[in-house]
């Protein structure tokens, strides 16, 4: 039962090296808080980083959102990255044959597969969208597969979501983790569940977003991570807020943990 492991633990028993480092970043920092960057201009998503860096296992992108976007935000984002040990995660969602995510990952402006050591996958078209981010990925690469969602109405169905699980235990060299809302993988404590949609204010937004607590989701849902976007990024105080959601989130998981 991968609830009862501690993240240190669990970092041995992976077979993806960005899930293994993940696990080892979450131990030392005694973080499970995965920041939703969702800003729209490069200098505000590299203030985020650097305040709330401290903070966080991982930082989520939409590298896609930023009208300023040139390559020269890449450096000092990896650079911020690096010095406060934190992953890069561009929430990229994969959805295409190999081919053409093998394109999508390194090729166009954005140029993915050169500072994302994590991304996310639909695996609405089976293997080959593993097949396009293993073909382009320049050092090593971790993906989360997307099984459920946070969305209301959302026309994912449970045999998808089964066949999404197996699909991840089928490629553990390339997949990190599932994204999803429910306890959907006990039994294999090498993969890590994502869980988005977490905010202590609000349980919806008006488009569909649908949020649970810090305690539930880690205590009672099964979340290794958790990913706070708006709870966070339009707070007051954004790093106080950062810090918050740090400590509860740390502490739902100690909970977990006796
Ligand atoms: N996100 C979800 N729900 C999902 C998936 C992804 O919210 O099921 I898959 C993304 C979208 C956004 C972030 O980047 O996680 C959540 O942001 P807020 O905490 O601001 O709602």
């Amino acid at each position: 039962n991968r609830l009862k492991l501690s993240y240190q633990e669990r970092a041995k028993l992976t077979k993806n090296v960005v899930a293994e480092k993940l696990f080892q970043i979450m131990s030392t920092k005694q973080t499970n808080l995965c920041l939703a960057a969702d800003v729209t201009v490069a200098s505000d998503l590299l203030n985020l980083a650097e305040q709330v860096g401290p903070y966080i296992c991982a930082l989520k992108t939409h590298i896609d959102i930023i009208e300023d976007f040139s390559s020269n935000l890449l450096s000092p984002l990896k650079e911020i990255a690096h010095r406060h040990n934190f992953l890069l995660f561009e929430d990229r969602k994969f959805a295409d044959i190999g081919k053409t995510v093998e394109l999508q990952f390194s090729k166009g402006i954005h140029l993915i597969s050169s500072w994302a050591s994590l991304v996310t996958a639909h695996s609405l078209l089976g293997k080959g969208v593993l097949d396009g981010i293993k073909a382009a990925s320049l050092d090593s690469c971790g993906v989360f597969l997307l099984a459920e969602t946070s969305a209301a109405g959302s026309l994912i169905t449970e045999s998808y979501t089964k066949s999404t699980v197996k699909l991840a235990s089928d490629y553990p060299q390339l997949v990190a983790g599932i994204v999803c809302q429910n306890n959907l993988f006990l039994d294999n404590p090498g993969l890590i569940q994502l869980t988005p949609g977490v905010n202590i204010n609000k349980t919806s937004d008006n488009m569909g977003q649908q949020y649970n607590s810090p305690e539930f989701v880690v205590g009672k849902k099964g979340a290794d991570i958790a990913v706070v976007g708006r709870g966070i990024t339009e707070a007051k105080d954004p790093v106080e807020t950062a810090k918050l959601y740090r400590n509860l989130l740390w502490e739902a998981y100690t909970m977990r943990l006796k």
